[in-house]
């Protein structure tokens, strides 16, 4: 398994061109760290939201329901934060490689739509949708782009209270999608894990399926997680500086 650091971040361009060039079928794993240089912030790195807020606060279903105005200004606040973000080279790379492989699939935790701003073409959020409202009564989703809900928390026609259209802890994934991500992931010859620190289940196993399934295993990150040592190359260097050097 080789550990290349960013200093050698030339030999990690070589080694992970080659297997991209060999690959039919590639999978992404995206994670927060890949819209940080959109200038959003992530969860658990130095100044990520968690700090500020308690996750079992916001992101769960007794958060909510406990709270529901606090949620949603938190939901607020970070709706108007990524309306004016913009993708990075991060995404942007990402959506080019696309041709590079006869399938291609960015399977992501983050609820931005950057990787569809960004115009990648087969895009599944795991974790749902920031910009979709979802009834808790009726159960009617709609995608509203106002950064700046009026009022919180939003109802719906039908009179019944809109929740964040995004999966919470304790909550299970969007069925289809989930599915989905774990077929591209069994198919992948080659597998990226950009950008998360991969200690929320079940979205982190996808990295040890790709492995046992025979795919090879790229992390970039600009930090050690869980899968570091799991990996056949950790590329120690942020997602918009690494990821354009591939095309
Ligand atoms: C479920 C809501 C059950 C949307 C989120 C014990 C063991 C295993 C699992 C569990 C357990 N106890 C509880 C669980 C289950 C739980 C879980 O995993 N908990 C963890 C925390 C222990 N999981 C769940 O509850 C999931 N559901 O299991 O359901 C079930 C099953 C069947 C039927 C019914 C129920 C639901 C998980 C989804 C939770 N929702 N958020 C939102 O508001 O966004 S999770 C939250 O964390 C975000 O969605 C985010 O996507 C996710 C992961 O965070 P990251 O994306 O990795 O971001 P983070 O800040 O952590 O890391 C950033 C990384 O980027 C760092 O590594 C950093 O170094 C790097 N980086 C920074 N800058 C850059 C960079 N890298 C590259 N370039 C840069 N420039
Ligand atoms: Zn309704």
């Amino acid at each position: 398994m080789e550990r290349v650091r960013s200093s050698e971040a030339g030999a990690a361009v070589e080694v992970v061109a080659g297997w991209l060039s060999a690959a039919k079928s590639v999978a992404v794993l995206t994670g927060a760290g890949i819209s940080a240089e959109s200038g959003i912030p992530t969860f658990r790195g130095p100044g990520g939201v968690w700090k500020t807020y308690r996750a079992e606060e916001l992101a769960t279903p007794e958060g909510f329901a406990r709270d529901p105005k606090l949620v949603w200004e938190w939901y607020d606040w970070r709706r108007s934060v990524i309306a004016e973000a913009q993708p990075n080279a991060g995404h942007r790379a990402l959506a080019a490689l696309e041709a590079r492989a006869e399938r291609f699939t960015v399977i992501t935790q983050n609820v931005d739509g950057l990787h569809d701003r960004a115009r990648s073409r087969n895009v599944l959020q795991v974790h749902g949708d920031i910009w979709t409202l979802r009834c808790i009564v009726c159960g009617r989703e709609r995608r509203d782009l106002c950064p700046r809900l009026e009022p919180l928390p939003p109802y719906c026609a039908c009179g019944g209270m809109e929740r964040p259209g995004v999966v919470w802890f304790g909550e299970s994934l969007p069925q289809g999608i989930w599915e989905q991500a774990v077929k591209a992931t069994k198919a992948a010859d080659l597998f990226f894990v950009i950008g998360t620190s991969a200690v929320v289940h079940p979205a982190a196993g996808l990295v040890y399926m790709a492995k046992s399934a025979g795919a090879r295993v790229v992390e970039i990150n600009v930090d050690d997680t869980p899968v570091s040592s799991s990996v056949d190359l950790c590329w120690r260097a942020s997602a918009a500086q690494a990821l354009p050097q591939l095309l």
